[in-house]
């Protein structure tokens, strides 16, 4: 495989301004991960994975505080990343007559006097601005800019996954995923591959009319919303970013993580998302 990492100066190059503006606070520097499969052959198509990959989410100064907030458990929101470079992994080895590249915008979400505010307005790669209403919607930032790369390859479809909302856990639980599409045969190709990999995904709207709630006086959208419809408005924030290639968005939160023994997986880190990405891309 290729392998491209944009340090910041190159991300910084790129305009992506949404990205950097979630890294800035941390000590460790953000990393554009770019890895590329290429079969021998011609592909018979040319995919993307994007996975977010906050290598810790502390919230940012919308710090993630009391009871619920699940802090501790926060260096599980690379569960998307992970996802991504599992996927990686096994088809580097299965060899596809197809095009894969593999992609995370990686930072680690902290406060310091360098951090992003609240209130902050962050210019993404494609030019759209954000208002940060709360630094603790970061990772739809991070894959912002990574959703804008990844379509700029001229792929024929894109898939991300993420540990994007609490609000997916809150409809779904632990063992369903959500799953988002601009497009009916993306989404059903993934569903086939879920079944035939024994992962579960549950399809989702992406209600145009909800995104209501992301209007912003100072910029194109604020980065989050109303509570209620949470995992919803995340989903069509991402859909900014995306301009018209296929693309569905994966909101793994509930499903990388397992503190029981399930009948799926021990407890740890689950591998959700592996399976499915590696049957869909064989498919
Ligand atoms: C994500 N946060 C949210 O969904 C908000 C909008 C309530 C802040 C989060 O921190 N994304 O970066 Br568990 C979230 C994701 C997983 C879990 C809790 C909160
Ligand atoms: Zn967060
Ligand atoms: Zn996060």
């Amino acid at each position: 495989m290729e392998l491209e990492i944009l340090e910041q100066d190159a991300c910084e190059a790129l305009g992506m301004g949404a990205f950097l503006g979630v890294a800035k606070a941390s000590d460790l520097p953000p990393k554009f991960i770019h890895l590329t499969y290429r079969p021998s052959g011609t592909p018979r198509r040319k995919l993307a994975i994007v996975g977010k990959g906050l290598t810790f989410d502390s919230g940012g100064l919308n710090i993630k505080a009391g009871a619920g907030s699940m802090i501790e458990m926060m260096k599980f929101d690379m569960g998307g990343a992970a996802a991504t470079l599992g996927a990686a992994k096994a088809i580097a080895q299965l060899k596809p007559d197809v095009e894969v590249h593999f992609i995370s915008a990686a930072a680690e979400n902290m406060i310091s006097g360098r951090a992003m505010r609240p209130g902050d307005i962050l210019t993404a790669s494609n030019g759209k601005t954000i208002e940060v209403n709360n630094t603790d919607a970061e990772g739809r930032l991070t894959l912002a800019d990574a959703l804008v790369f990844a379509e700029k390859l001229g792929v024929d479809a894109i898939v991300d996954l993420a540990t994007l909302t609490g609000a997916c856990i809150v409809a779904l639980g632990d063992n369903i995923a959500g799953l988002w599409s601009t497009d009916d045969t993306l989404a059903k190709d993934l569903q086939q591959a879920a079944q035939t990999a024994g992962e579960k995904y549950w399809q989702m709207p992406l209600e145009d009319k909800y995104f209501d709630g992301l209007k912003s006086i100072v910029a194109d959208m604020k980065n989050t919303g109303p509570r209620f419809g949470g995992a919803i408005t995340a989903a069509l924030f991402l859909k900014q970013f995306i301009q018209s290639v296929p693309w569905a968005h994966l909101d793994i939160a509930g499903t990388v993580w397992t503190e029981k023994e399930n009948g799926y997986n021990s407890p740890g880190g689950t591998g959700f998302g592996v399976r499915t990405l590696v049957q869909w891309v064989l498919s």
